[in-house]
């Protein structure tokens, strides 16, 4: 079995409501990803992800890659037992597209790969514990890459059908979905490549609005996923949806101009996604569709870099989701100008979308910085997230999907700056729930086991569990 990290404890204590008093049914959770953990990809009638083709190409600092991982595709077993020794509630983990549909489409059923999520379903339910199934993590089938991937319209039909499939097969067992994660690193990260680059990667050059139109096609297929399965399995299957939704909070002085340039970037980054799923109006966010516009009139563009929405699509993605899926790690500062004394890091500028939102990023260096890494530890952003969404979006059920940090490797398996990582953050959590009355239901700490951090292959180790 691998070494229990002392990390560990802070889920027996907040399990047991010793830490502070949670709602009676507030969900316990930790989380995962299909290419991430699952390996089992050779001689299992898998089918190649994007992410197979990327880091074959480009490889990764320890040049690793996702064929064993943590080999949860052999060991679901023996994860589900370590799940139910910790007293989580519920488990987040991710179907493979590609497992299950090897060339993305339904004419081509992958047997294995449907047995192994009703064994592993199995083997958590079977232990009371409650699967919460993220539909599409980022590991696109690569026949469907190679015929234009997210920036070809088709793959929202594509996305439909496969969803489809596994609302039937799996839908009697799981009440609680997400449809994708994190659209705005995956458009981002994938299709611009910045700061850092994800699969599919390489599209560089037209990523002024490649980024856009590709976030644009994931919010309609979250949109039919999410109206598929409101119309043909919730009245049978009595389950929820949602969108998996990436936030970063953004700090600012209290000049007006810096206050608007925080908001503006807060509207290129959740908003984008949040607003039209969970807003009044639904759509972009009008300093989003604003700016862009502007701008793409003023390149001389025929039509905007952000793709518009028909009033039939705006009304269905506002009917897509029962709830929001957040994720949160860390925040940044916004200043409408560059930053005097802060020589640390002002990238804004320096990217596509750096450029577009008009402002500068930069870090507040009182924030604990996590391992020398991207990740600061700012609890008090994620309060005002919650409350964000509480204000903005009609205080919509929030479950907290991913939250929490890399080890510190000086600090062996004891652990002392996640432990007070994640202190803080409950305790944030907490806060928002008693005092202001945010409706958050669950916490699903990032991650069950240290495993495949994409292009930092295997080097940060997020994991409740170590793997050695
Ligand atoms: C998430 N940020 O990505 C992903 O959903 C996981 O697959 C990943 O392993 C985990 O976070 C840890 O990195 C993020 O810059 C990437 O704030 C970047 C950010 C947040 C989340």
């Amino acid at each position: 079995m691998a070494p229990l990290r002392a990390i560990l404890f802070l889920f027996l204590i907040s399990a047991a409501q010793g830490f502070k008093k949670f709602p009676k049914d507030f969900q316990w959770s930790t989380s995962t990803s299909a290419f991430q953990v699952e390996g089992g990809q050779e001689g299992t009638g898998r089918g190649m992800s994007i992410w197979d083709r990327y880091i074959q190409k480009h490889p990764t600092p320890d040049n690793s890659t996702g064929k064993v991982a943590c080999d949860t595709y052999h060991k679901f077993r023996e994860d589900a037992d370590l799940l139910k020794d910790i007293g989580v509630k519920q488990y987040r983990f991710s179907i493979s597209w590609s497992r299950i549909m090897p060339t993305g489409r339904p004419n081509n059923i992958n047997a294995n790969g449907v047995r192994y999520y009703h064994n592993l379903i199995d083997s958590l339910t079977g232990k009371g514990i409650i699967p919460l199934v993220t539909l599409y993590h980022w590991d696109l089938p690569l026949a469907l890459q190679d015929r234009g991937g997210w920036l070809n319209e088709d793959i929202v039909e594509f996305f439909g059908d496969y969803v489809r499939f596994i609302f039937q097969e799996y839908g009697h067992k799981v009440k609680l979905w997400t449809t994708i994660n994190e659209a705005y690193i995956h458009a981002k990260y994938g299709y611009c490549g910045e700061p850092l680059e994800h699969a599919p990667g390489g599209l560089r050059p037209n990523c002024e609005w490649s980024m856009y139109l590709a976030a644009h096609n994931m919010l309609l297929a979250h949109s039919k996923a999410g109206n598929i399965y409101k119309k043909e399995f919730q009245p049978t299957q009595n389950g929820q949806i949602g969108m998996t939704i990436q936030a970063v909070w953004y700090e600012h002085e209290n000049s007006p101009g810096d206050k608007e340039a925080a908001a503006r970037v807060f509207d290129f980054q959740f908003n984008w996604f949040a607003q039209p799923i969970h807003g009044k109006n639904g759509d972009y966010p009008t300093r989003m569709r604003q700016r862009l516009d502007q701008l793409s009139q003023s390149e001389g563009r025929s039509i905007s870099r952000l793709p518009t929405f028909t009033s039939k699509q705006i009304e269905e993605l506002k009917n897509s989701s029962d709830f929001l899926s957040l994720n949160y790690y860390t925040s940044y500062v916004v200043t409408k100008d560059l930053p005097v004394n802060n020589t640390v890091e002002a990238w804004g500028k320096l990217t596509q979308w750096g450029r577009d939102i008009d402002a500068f990023i930069s870090i507040n260096p009182r924030w604990k910085q996590i391992a020398g890494t991207w990740l600061r530890s700012h609890p008090q952003g994620l309060r005002s997230i919650l409350n964000f969404i509480r204000e903005t979006y009609n205080n919509v059920p929030v479950y907290i999907t991913e939250n929490g940090c890399m080890d510190t490797p000086d600090e062996g398996l004891n652990d002392v700056t996640r432990i007070e990582y994640v202190r803080s953050h409950l305790e944030a959590i907490h806060e928002s729930i008693t005092n202001d009355g945010c409706d958050v239901k669950s916490y699903s700490y990032w991650s069950f086991l240290d495993n495949f951090e994409w292009a930092f292959g295997y080097h940060d180790r997020f994991g409740i569990f170590h793997v050695g």
